[in-house]
């Protein structure tokens, strides 16, 4: 009976899920068992893009790709994305699908302060629920989403059955350059 007591109290303690606060969140977040903390760096800002070549026009990309870097984290990580704001114009990231706190949420004046141009933003959530999601600018969206600003974020399941070869992530977009000129939409 001795021995059995700290087994039972080191199992409750595993299986226990790792509480972790947040600075801009009020809520603890929680970093399910077996997930890791995933760091990012997200910078936007505004290029020239050859569609056609010979033909350039303006896009406004994150971290200079036009799609966006594709972030690839399993359900339970505890995401923390460093974001700075390169663009001529104010804006804030939008994780679509994910069950995010308020806080991070994205929607300007809203959730948060729209982050300013040379501004810096923190965003950290728990990846859940798993699935193919995406984020994207949350700001004028008719303007910052076409011009480029969304990128896909991959919630893989914790507990996955199906193995695969290889996985595929597939984009489709409407571009629209005219974006930054909107009396010609
Ligand atoms: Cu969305």
């Amino acid at each position: 009976m001795k021995m059995k007591t700290p087994l039972l109290v080191m199992l409750l303690f595993l299986s226990a899920p790792l509480f972790i606060m947040s600075p801009a969140a009020s809520a603890p977040l929680t970093l399910r068992a077996g997930g890791q903390v995933r760091e990012f760096r997200l910078t936007d800002s505004a290029l020239t893009y050859e569609f056609v070549k010979g033909e350039p026009t303006t896009a406004w990309a994150y971290n200079n790709q036009v799609l966006g870097p594709a972030l690839r984290v399993r359900e339970g990580d505890l995401v923390r994305v460093s974001f700075s704001n390169n663009l001529p114009a104010p804006t804030t990231i939008h994780w679509h699908g994910v069950n995010v706190p308020t806080s991070m949420d994205g929607v300007p004046d809203i959730s948060q302060p729209p982050v300013k141009r040379g501004g810096t933003f923190t965003y950290e959530f728990v990846a859940a629920p798993a699935g193919t999601r995406w984020y994207h600018a949350h700001f004028t969206e008719h303007q910052q989403l076409r011009l480029g600003l969304y990128a896909p974020l991959i919630i893989e399941p914790r507990d996955e059955d199906t193995r695969y070869n290889r996985k595929y992530t597939i984009t489709f977009a409407e571009w629209s350059p005219d974006a930054l000129h909107p009396d010609h939409n």
